[in-house]
Formats: structure tokens, C-alpha cells, sequence
């Protein structure tokens, strides 16, 4: 089994921006206090720094013929095991690799190593403890991956269902797991995650037995949110119905590859 790789603190010192902390809504600059014209303009370049970084990303990608999945939800949707089943399921057949965020740990990485793909964990605690991947991490952690070697990276973002939805990261599709647990109500109460993604996850239907919960007006709140979103309800602990998901991997790499 491949020990996961922790990219180093060092790393992570961006060239030319100032703080290496690069959120919208973090402590404002003393200028963006004084006025609210500035304070969007400082959004503003927040996202425009990242979406540049987001394009070069893209370059990258498309020159090495890597499909780049960018998977998200709020901590404890299952992410990560729904990660342990799906490189079960399709490696060898593609050749996987993962870059994992999270604030501290490496708790994730370790479980995705057992599967044998390259593992880059990403510990935001070290540069400030973002609450997302940006871009430049991406980048960072990309660099610790054989590319040439890679048909799928997918990319296990920050447990959080706000922040990660306003970074593009240059990959080619967004996947946002939701679990049974949280609340049918969460697509309308965060729009912003299921209006970016290409797909939802309706993770843990193997507890629907044990709870009061209401899958189809789940389904029905994604998709007032995202019209036609492909919806998949799977149990990554049972492995119930994850092969359209897979599917729907297969035909992200066949197209990216064709
Ligand atoms: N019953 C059930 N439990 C699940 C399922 N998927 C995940 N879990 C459990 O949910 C908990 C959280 O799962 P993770 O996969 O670690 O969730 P995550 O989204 O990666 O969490 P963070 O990375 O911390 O945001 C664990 O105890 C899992 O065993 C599922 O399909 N059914
Ligand atoms: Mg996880």
C-alpha cells in the first residue's frame, strides 16, 4: 500500500498574493472596511486570481488527458467511503488518483491508500485552515502525482457545503454528496453547491428503513434547484446502487479521453 503523500507547508506560500489565505469572506482588509464598493472589489479579485489559476489548471489536465472529478459535500455525507467503493469498483479497469482536503489529519488519505491509487492529502490548517480547495492547491498537490500515469483524479474536497461551490479547481465535473441524514430541505437551503455541480450523490439509503425521511421530495428539491441533474442513491456502506454512478465516471474519463 502507497503511503499517502502530505504536501509540505512550504509548498503552499503563494508568490505574489499576499496571504496565502484566499477566501471571499475572510477578515477584510482595512480598506474593505472602509467602503462596500471596495469590499466587492476584493472579492472580486479574490475569484478572478482563482479562476486564472483555475484555467492553467484546465491546460494541465487537458494536455496530460486526465478527467477531473471535484467531489463535495458537508462533513460526514460519506465522501470518503463512497471514494473507498468507487476505486474498488474501477481500478484496475482506470488507472485513479485522489488529492483529499481537509482542515488537519490525514485520517482520509490513509483509508484512500488502501486502494492502492496515489494519495495526496491537502492539510489547510497549515496555511491558514481554508475551508476549501483553491485552485493553487490543486496545482500544489497535482504536482505530487504522475499525471502521465492517471485516466481519473478526483478530488475529495474540504467537508463543507458553502465554501468549496465558489472555487472552480479546473476540473471537468462537480459531484455533491448528500446524505439521508441531513435533511431533504438542504439543496434549497445551499442552492448555490446543487446549481454548480453536474451530479448528486443521495448517499446512505441503506438507514431510509430507520428514519423519517423523504427521498423523492429530496430528489425533488435538487432538482428545483438544478433542473435534470442526474440524482444517484447509492449506500457506499452496502455498495446498493452505485453502478450508474460509476457509469457516469466511465463516460466523464471515455469522453475526456476521446
Ligand atoms: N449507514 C451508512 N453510513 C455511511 C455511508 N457512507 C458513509 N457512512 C458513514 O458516515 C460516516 C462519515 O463517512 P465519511 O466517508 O468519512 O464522510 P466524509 O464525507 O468523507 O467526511 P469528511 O471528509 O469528514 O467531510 C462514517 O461513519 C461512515 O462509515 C452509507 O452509505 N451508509
Ligand atoms: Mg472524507
Amino acid at each position: 500500500m502507497p503511503d499517502p503523500l502530505l504536501i509540505p507547508r512550504s509548498l503552499f506560500h503563494k508568490e505574489g498574493h499576499g496571504s496565502s489565505h484566499t477566501h471571499p469572506h475572510d477578515d477584510p482588509p482595512l480598506e474593505r472596511r472602509a467602503s462596500g464598493t471596495r469590499e466587492i472589489q476584493v472579492v472580486r479579485k479574490v475569484l478572478a486570481a482563482n479562476d486564472i489559476m483555475a484555467a492553467n489548471n484546465r491546460r494541465l489536465f487537458a494536455d496530460k488527458r486526465v478527467c477531473v472529478i471535484n467531489l463535495m459535500s458537508s462533513p460526514g455525507s460519506g465522501k470518503t467511503t463512497t471514494l473507498e467503493k468507487t476505486l474498488a469498483r474501477l481500478m484496475p479497469e482506470l488507472s485513479c488518483a485522489v488529492i483529499v482536503g481537509d482542515i488537519a489529519t490525514t485520517n482520509d488519505a490513509d483509508r484512500l491508500a488502501a486502494s492502492g491509487a496515489p494519495v495526496v492529502q491537502v492539510n489547510t490548517d497549515q496555511f491558514g485552515g481554508d475551508c476549501h480547495l483553491a485552485a493553487h492547491v490543486i496545482e500544489r498537490a497535482a504536482s505530487g502525482i504522475d499525471l502521465d500515469q492517471v485516466d481519473l483524479l478526483i478530488v475529495e474536497n474540504i467537508g463543507n457545503l458553502v465554501c468549496p461551490a465558489e472555487f472552480d479547481i479546473g476540473e471537468d465535473a462537480r459531484a455533491v454528496v448528500l446524505s439521508v441524514t441531513e435533511g431533504e430541505d438542504k439543496p434549497l437551503k445551499y442552492p448555490l453547491m446543487f446549481r454548480v455541480c453536474d451530479a448528486a450523490l443521495l448517499n446512505k439509503i441503506d438507514l431510509l428503513p430507520y428514519l423519517d425521511y423523504d427521498a423523492p421530495l429530496a430528489v425533488a428539491n435538487i432538482h428545483q434547484v438544478h433542473p435534470d441533474m442526474p440524482v444517484f442513491e447509492l449506500s457506499a456502506r452496502t455498495g446498493e446502487g452505485m453502478e450508474p454512478w460509476l457509469d457516469w465516471l466511465r463516460g466523464l474519463v471515455r469522453k475526456k479521453l476521446a
